[in-house]
């Protein structure tokens, strides 16, 4: 396996333990999607709505392939795990990817901004350093923007083991 892999998914579960139990549970993402919803005020509500539903389903996934003592909540040795199977996720990551992305182009032209992607990025726990390294590594518009897809792509990424070299890597470390 590969560690970068590895890295991306110990930061990941790091971050999405919102409560600070040492384990995620479906309390971590309520928190995670307020905090989220809250750093993108100018979204409209079905925008919102998406992504609530979209960490919902997310933690429901998880839940379900992961929770291998059956305690309700998931360890990091449980969570680390995912990565062996990376297939069983790619749906919810999917809508999760669509909708977060979604939430940084809050007037719709399609475009994400500097500003509107530190927000949603601060707001779900990662360094402001490695934020602007990884807006920078999908390559900005002369108008500091960058298409929508590019961040969706971009989060797909983070979560594939085989990827390696990829801009994520940015916010590692
Ligand atoms: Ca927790
Ligand atoms: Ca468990």
């Amino acid at each position: 396996m590969q560690q970068a892999a590895i890295d991306r998914v110990r930061l990941v579960f790091t971050l999405l333990d919102a409560n600070g139990t040492g384990y995620l549970e479906a309390g971590d993402f309520e928190l995670m999607a307020k905090r989220v919803i809250t750093a993108s005020p100018d979204s409209g509500d079905d925008a919102k709505a998406a992504l609530l539903a979209a960490f919902g389903r997310y933690w429901t996934t998880l839940s379900a392939e992961l929770d291998a003592n059956r305690d309700g909540r998931i360890s990091f040795d449980e969570y680390v795990a995912c990565v062996l199977s990376p297939e069983r996720f790619d749906e919810a990551i999917g809508e999760f990817a669509e909708a977060l992305a979604a939430l940084g182009d809050p007037d719709g032209d399609g475009l994400i901004g500097r500003r509107d992607f530190a927000a949603l990025m601060t707001a779900i726990g990662f360094a402001p350093g490695n934020i602007e390294a990884l807006f920078d590594a999908f390559g900005p518009s002369a108008a500091d923007q960058i298409p929508v897809p590019v961040w969706a792509t971009g989060i797909k990424d983070y979560y594939s083991p085989e990827k390696t070299g990829i801009p994520g890597d940015h916010l590692v470390g």
